[in-house]
């Protein structure tokens, strides 16, 4: 039976650390933290269960023995993102802990912000360009062959959209 998921705070050392209460189990018995930092666990009988003894982490691999009364600080290395399970000595009390990954890589971040900030200018510049086909067609019509109409056109939808993207970047503001 797991609750919504508690997330790991930073002390004022700035170690991430999350507080376990052990009575009957683990509260909470879901946490989430970052990945990548090491994360200080404090667990705190208030039981006399023999559950409550000892605390085993699936990884890093970790057996600990939790102090009668009082506070117990386990701390786990840096992890990559994932999943940890602990679990009392004979699995009955069980907790797990998702690690997550807020940080994207940064090419692709830079990518889809360089993306998104280009579709509204080509976006403009494409509807820009099949507004003006007709006239090039009428041009086409009178003036020059087929051939030549769609260099034109060509060239017209190059024009859109660098003078789309100019006036677009001009008239951005800074944030
Ligand atoms: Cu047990």
């Amino acid at each position: 039976m797991l609750e919504q998921p508690v997330r790991a705070g930073f002390d004022s050392t700035g170690h991430q650390t999350v507080d376990v209460t052990v009575r009957g189990g683990y509260q909470p018995d879901s946490i989430r933290a970052r990945a990548g930092e090491p994360l200080r666990i404090v667990f705190r009988r208030q039981d006399d269960d023999a559950c409550s003894e000892r605390v085993v982490f699936s990884s890093p691999r970790l057996d600990r023995r939790l102090a009668a009364t009082g506070a117990t600080t386990i701390d786990l290395p840096a992890q990559p993102p994932g999943e940890i399970r602990f679990t009392c000595g004979m699995g009955r009390y069980r907790g797990r802990i998702e690690l997550f990954d807020d940080r994207q890589p940064p090419v692709l971040a830079r990518l889809r912000g360089e993306a998104s900030r280009l579709e509204e200018p080509i976006g403009t510049a494409v509807v820009l360009w099949i507004c003006s086909l007709p006239l090039i067609a009428l041009i086409a019509v009178f003036a020059l062959d087929w051939s030549a109409a769609i260099a034109v056109a060509g060239a017209a939808l190059i024009a859109w959209v660098a003078g789309c993207l100019w006036a677009f970047r001009s008239s951005a503001r800074p944030t």
